[in-house]
């Protein structure tokens, strides 16, 4: 490079970037006393479903995996709430039956499934980590990390090119945020401007690796700047803030700007998987979680300032424990597959 090449490559500055459209930072969702309780119900749904799960493989009634999703509820429920099952596409990783559970999907084809009955949402042939629902546009349940984000692509685009409107939320771990299949995905989805949320679920943890030993950039929302995708940081333990941050990005990919990604700071209680002492972490580090940012009790407070009385939420929680106690019957009483359901569903030609 001569003198002169030299001095004007550095008098060339970068492209001016400050007036690229941003979207609007968001406010906390300002929800009616029947959202308060209609949230409240959910997440203290998905709570004791998981509770109940975590008791059934106890039991030796659930084989295989089993990641329960306990303290991160206020994620699921305050998005999906925002969504349309049936319009908007979901898909997620293998901690996935409270994304499941809040978009609508019966507890006792779930719980079927995780005890691998026919009556399961996958006939009791994919477990924990398979489900799917077609009519609610829930695509799974997938157990191969940060795979996804590029399915999620896909279903973006099929949002963009049958143009039915669409979005596709693509949520995936802090941990898969560090495979390379996401940032082939994101390039993608901002060329085509897909309309796809993706929401990356920082629950701190990926197994027994904490977010700040494994990842050069731990401020997860700024994983899409290479790729001019908007981020926003957000208090996943609150499910007002979940919410709030969902409308803005929601506004943002119906007005075509293409993906945003949101990262909620989130936190697991439970292992990893049913399989998992947690020994990486302290149990005082768990308890102060619970103590502080408990995302129900944070709900629960809500409610109260909103006049809603302690024996209202004690109504919701008798419902629910039935619910869950009758999925859990349900799920034990009802039939294994056929024999012959081994020879279904399976690729047998070669393609
Ligand atoms: C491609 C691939 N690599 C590794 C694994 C093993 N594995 C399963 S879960 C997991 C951790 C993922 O953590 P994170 O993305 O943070 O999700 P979380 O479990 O916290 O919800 C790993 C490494 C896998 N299933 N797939
Ligand atoms: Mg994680």
């Amino acid at each position: 490079m001569t003198n002169k090449t030299a001095r004007s490559a550095r008098k060339a500055p970068p492209p001016a970037d400050h007036n690229r459209k941003r979207p609007e930072a968001p406010v906390a969702y300002d929800p009616t006393v029947e959202e308060l309780r209609e949230f409240y119900r959910q997440m203290v749904l998905i709570r004791r479903f998981e509770e109940k799960a975590g008791q059934l493989y106890g039991l030796g009634l659930i084989g295989g995996f089993c990641h329960l999703y306990i303290g991160q509820e206020a994620v699921a429920v305050g998005i999906q709430s925002a969504l349309e099952p049936g319009k908007d596409s979901v898909i997620t990783g293998y901690r996935d039956h409270g994304h499941m559970l809040a978009y609508g999907i019966d507890p006792n084809v779930i719980m079927a499934e995780l005890t691998g009955r026919e009556a399961g949402i996958s006939r009791g042939k994919g477990g924990s980590m398979h489900m799917f629902s077609v009519e609610h546009k829930f695509y799974g349940g997938h157990g191969i990390v940060g795979a996804q984000v590029s399915l999620g692509a896909g279903l973006g685009f099929a949002h963009k090119y049958n143009n039915d409107g669409g979005v596709c939320v693509a949520y995936f771990g802090d941990g898969a945020a560090n495979q390379g299949q996401v940032y082939e995905s994101f390039n993608m989805a901002e060329l085509w401007k897909l309309p796809i949320i993706f929401v990356i679920e920082n629950n701190q943890y990926a197994m027994g690796t904490s977010v700040n030993r494994s990842s050069a950039e731990d401020q997860l929302y700024r994983r899409g700047e290479s790729f001019r995708i908007p981020g926003i940081q957000v208090n996943g333990m609150d499910v007002l803030a979940v919410r709030g941050a969902t409308e803005e990005a929601l506004k943002w990919v119906k007005a075509g700007n293409g993906p945003i990604l949101l990262e909620m700071k989130t936190y697991r209680y439970r292992g990893h998987s049913m399989s998992d002492p947690a020994k990486y972490r302290s149990r005082e580090e768990v308890q102060s979680m619970r103590d502080k940012s408990d995302p129900i009790e944070g709900v629960k407070q809500y409610l109260a300032q909103a006049g809603v009385s302690e024996d209202e939420l004690k109504k919701i929680d008798q419902d629910i424990r039935k619910i869950v106690s009758d999925a859990a019957d349900f799920a034990e009483t009802s039939p294994e597959p056929e024999l012959r359901d081994l020879y279904t569903d399976v690729l047998v030609e070669q393609y």
